[in-house]
């Protein structure tokens, strides 16, 4: 085995088919005129929220993007407060009012996703130049696509985080797509990670389609952000198996892309990974009848659920006033 216990891959597992199925389902919901708005969905990009976010402590907080549906569950969020919140109604985690790119549970250290592209970059860094100021030992992580390395505020938040040594993992998921632009048209760099050099800080790329590297690289970014010695870059590869946003029927990818990329499969991977050591395909089997039960219970639960009251139109929309 690794260095990893065996309930600790039994969870990454579940993870990452939970979120896997649950889009799935969503994008079912959405066909048939259930999901208001459009959906930005996160099949085959699995190992990177989950190697990521086990490694995390409860405290530790992350900030997510248009497509933050399996940071959510990788961070704990639970399936009925984003089903509900996606199908806008008024149990979701944020009273139905933001939909699919605003999942937030604070509590679980879900913090606001942000839609506008690189935008939580600087914010992630200012929360951990907050612990670090604190002098709590929480680290903040900012995850953008390969899109947002492209964006002002990307070099602004990670050039600020550098100086300041913050305690912020910067973590560029890059899927090969900026909607339909591919990534060989707008960077003339094969490695994001390589503009880490740039501010002083290390940059390292891994393959974002196998758990355990993710998990292994977050350690070490993990242990030095704790540690006082400021941020870390990671370009993590990867391929998003769906359209950019639902409309998006991704006709700009060439024939075999997508099915090359599919073919590594990160759950299908790790799957095999773990039955080549030892686990039984019996518990993996009835881990993900588990998975489907559960997908079922938030899906009835969020079907069930009321609409907000049109009172609540404006409210949350300013802050109150303080007595
Ligand atoms: C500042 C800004 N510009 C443009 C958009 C429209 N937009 C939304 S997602 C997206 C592509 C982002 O690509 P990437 O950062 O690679 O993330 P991915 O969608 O691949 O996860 C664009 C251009 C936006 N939301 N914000
Ligand atoms: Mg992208």
């Amino acid at each position: 085995m690794t260095k990893f216990t065996h309930e600790q891959l039994l969870k990454m597992y579940q993870l990452m088919v939970t979120i896997r199925r649950f889009e799935n389902r969503l994008y079912q919901l959405f066909l048939q005129g259930l999901v208001p708005g459009t959906l930005h969905q996160y099949q085959g990009q699995e190992a990177v929220a989950v190697g990521v976010c086990t490694t995390l402590r409860p405290d530790d907080i992350i900030f997510s993007t248009h497509r933050p549906v399996g940071h959510g569950i990788a961070k704990g969020m639970t399936l009925k407060s984003i089903a509900a919140e996606i199908m806008g109604k008024a149990d979701g985690c944020a009273g139905g009012k933001g939909g699919q790119m605003h999942l937030t549970d604070v509590s679980v250290g879900m913090m606001p996703s942000n839609a506008i592209v690189g935008a939580n970059i600087p914010i992630a860094t200012g929360a951990a130049l907050g612990f670090k100021l604190r002098g709590e030992e929480r680290v903040s992580i900012s995850f953008f696509g390969d899109g947002a390395a492209n964006i002002g505020a990307f070099h602004e938040g990670i050039n600020l985080a550098a100086v300041k040594y913050a305690p912020v993992i910067f973590i560029c998921e890059n899927n090969q797509y900026a909607a339909s632009t591919h990534i060989s048209l707008t960077m003339k760099i094969e490695n994001i990670a390589d503009r880490a050099k740039s501010y002083g800080i290390p940059g390292m790329v891994v393959d974002g389609m196998d758990v355990i590297a993710v998990r292994e690289i977050t350690q070490q970014a993990i242990e030095r952000a704790r540690s006082g010695n400021g941020p870390t870059l990671i370009g993590a590869k990867t391929y998003r198996f769906m359209g950019h946003s639902r409309g998006d029927p991704g006709k700009y990818r060439g024939e075999d892309e997508l099915s090359d990329w599919q073919s590594r499969d990160p759950i299908p991977m790790f799957r095999t990974y773990l039955v080549d050591r030892g686990v039984d395909r019996l518990t993996l089997d009835s881990l993900e009848e588990s998975v489907d039960e559960a997908i079922d219970e938030a899906v009835k639960y969020a079907l069930a659920a009321p609409h907000p009251d049109p009172s609540e139109t404006y409210s949350h929309v300013y802050a109150e006033r303080r007595k």
